[in-house]
């Protein structure tokens, strides 16, 4: 028997919870003190629905931090390495925040309304107190809070055919990583396009209990030829797209440089942030890289070894069947990541090679190609 995980007032209900499990949701994960759904019918089968149509997922566990105030944008720098100076209203930006000596301390989506007035759509760790303590301690004028906002993210290639329905052709304005404010029964929602999958879709901010109800129904009802089901985040999808997951892939050891993040850190940039000239010292020791292993394999220990020597640790990791192949990620030690080397996994039935690759995946250039469902 599975044990169960017991549902109270410290696992805060959404508005969505009803209705979710009228859908059958099958497990929960905990995030951020709340219930995500994991699985409504299996994980291969929820896959591939993202992958053709749309979903409905209740990620209200991406708790909002609220930051307003005439520091705001002072406060909100001094947590992340990505340079914010140019950040325009309404933008949204994947940004790593990190401590004094570089270490990660969550990785959410950063959202500027107005100079004063900032969210922080967090992971899962409790930024709140990070953000409270350095308004503290620097003496900043803000206010920090965790409104109750609940996104609901419509995620999948039809995703944008469905707002459509019910937002009006304005939905097609709203850019990658930018968002709007749209009217809804009388109410203004902030819609963004982004979320947690590659498959395209857009995060609704719901910020009324009564709104969320009536809006997933009307989803329901408008979606029904599109084949719109009930959905959650998806293991599978998320590593073949090489979306990271906080607390797994990386924690408050790891700094942006080691999962990759190298991108979203501006070390040249004149900003004050708190952990870039730690940074800028800091040696990189690991590095998250891809394993691509040419059979479905199941990992006796979560180890990536080349010769007798481990040198990597296993992240998580999936079949993938699109690509016919069975994928990970590894926080891998860099005086050993080169192509030459013959890397193996321990499977239970033995060892089985595996390749190295850099992050995202590049299928393409591993001369892999997608199949579908059929
Ligand atoms: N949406 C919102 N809040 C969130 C998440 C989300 N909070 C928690 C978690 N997810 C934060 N982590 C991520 C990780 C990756 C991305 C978004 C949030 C993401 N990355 C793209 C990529 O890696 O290709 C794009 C990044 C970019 O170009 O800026 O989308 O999903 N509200």
């Amino acid at each position: 028997m599975n044990p169960e995980l017991l549902i109270s007032t410290r696992t805060r209900l959404t508005p969505f919870s009803s209705r979710v499990e009228a859908c059958g949701v099958k497990a929960y994960t905990v995030y951020n003190h709340m219930l995500l759904p994991a699985i409504f019918r299996s994980l291969e089968e929820d896959y591939w629905h993202l992958c053709e149509a749309v979903q409905v997922w209740d990620v209200s566990c991406q708790r909002q931090v609220e930051i307003t105030g005439p520091d705001s944008q002072k406060l909100v720098q001094l947590m992340t390495p990505r340079d914010m100076s140019q950040a325009k209203y309404g933008q949204c930006f994947y940004a790593p925040l990190c401590d004094e000596s570089g270490g990660m301390i969550n990785d959410p989506i950063i959202i500027k309304h107005s100079d004063e007035y900032w969210w922080i759509s967090i992971a899962d760790t409790d930024v709140i107190l990070w953000a409270k303590g350095l308004a503290t301690g620097f003496e900043l004028d803000v206010k920090v809070t965790e409104p109750d906002i609940w996104p609901l993210a419509i995620q999948g290639p039809k995703a944008e055919d469905l707002l459509v329905r019910i937002f009006s052709d304005e939905i097609k304005k709203i850019r990658f990583f930018y968002s709007k404010k749209m009217h809804y029964a009388g109410k203004e929602l902030l819609i963004a396009r982004s979320g947690w999958s590659k498959q395209g879709g857009f995060e609704i901010y719901v910020n009324a209990p009564e709104l969320g109800a009536k809006l997933w129904d009307e989803l329901f009802s408008k979606g029904e030829k599109m084949g719109v089901r009930a959905g959650c985040p998806n293991l599978i999808e998320r590593i073949e797209s090489g979306l990271l997951s906080f607390g797994g892939d990386m924690d408050y050891n790891t700094s942006p440089f080691e999962c990759g993040l190298d991108q979203y850190v501006s070390l040249e940039a004149d900003i004050k942030s708190l952990s870039i000239p730690a940074l800028r010292k800091r040696p990189v020791k690991t590095r998250l890289m891809g394993i691509v292993i040419d059979q479905q394999v199941k990992m006796k220990d979560l180890r990536l070894y080349s010769g007798d020597r481990e040198i990597g640790l296993i992240t998580t990791n999936t079949w993938s069947p699109k690509y016919r192949r069975h994928l990970a990620f590894a926080k891998c030690d860099v005086n050993y990541i080169s192509k030459k080397q013959n890397y193996y996994v321990i499977s239970t039935n033995g060892k089985v090679p595996a390749t190295i690759t850099e992050l995202p995946f590049n299928f393409e250039s591993l001369g892999l190609y997608s199949y579908n469902s059929k």
